[in-house]
């Protein structure tokens, strides 16, 4: 059984949103697309706690994309994005979201951020998707989504690690590309055997 993971394709990761990726949005009909060919859809959905100690304005002094280090390893800050239930946290008006068979949140825990879609950053505290898929019995992971080099890199690094086959078909993504995050990205999924196609 093979699914396919979208990950946050949300308001707030495209043109106009608080954490826009450029060109975000031209990934969507093409994941919708893709949709048919799975035997199970996932969609990933951030979702943030106002005040989330991932942003910036959580911190005096600091700006959005400053680095800091938190309890779990360093964190990068962010501008306020995808508040629980806000316009931004909504997914793109034209993804298809009837053909998902689960949709997973993260990043609710006030106190951790969650880029991948099954651990915490702390790398330890469980989303429940692994789970999910075994008891399905998926054994292979196609991922699109936003972005690349944060949450798309995080989920596909951690699927591969739990033993699932991962192809990034990275046409369908799209990067923030901070201080050479994407390199960084690609080297790590790379290394952890994902196929990046
Ligand atoms: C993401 C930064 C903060 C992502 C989420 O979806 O890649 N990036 N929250
Ligand atoms: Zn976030």
């Amino acid at each position: 059984m093979r699914a396919l993971i979208v990950i946050d394709v949300q308001n707030d990761f495209c043109p106009g949103g608080a954490l826009a990726v450029s060109q975000g949005d031209e990934i969507v009909q093409g994941i919708n697309a893709l949709m048919g060919d799975f035997e199970a859809v996932i969609l990933t959905q951030d979702w943030h706690p106002a005040g989330h100690s991932s942003f910036a304005s959580a911190h005096g002094g600091k700006n959005p994309y400053d680095l800091i280090d938190m309890p779990y390893g360093p964190q990068v800050l962010w501008p306020d994005h995808c508040i629980q239930g806000s316009m931004g946290a909504k997914f793109h008006m034209e993804l298809q979201q009837d053909r998902a068979d689960l949709i997973i949140r993260k990043g609710y825990n006030p106190a951790i951020d969650s880029y991948s879609a099954f651990f915490e950053n702390d790398h330890t505290t469980p989303t429940g998707l692994e789970g999910y898929l075994r008891t399905r019995g998926i054994k292979d992971l196609v991922m699109v989504g936003l972005a690349l080099d944060f949450c798309v890199n995080y989920s596909a690094v951690d699927a591969a690690k739990l033993g699932f086959g991962v192809e990034v078909r990275t046409d369908l993504t799209r990067a923030i590309d901070l201080d050479g995050s994407l390199g960084a990205a690609r080297s790590a999924m790379q290394g952890a055997g994902v196929t990046l196609a």
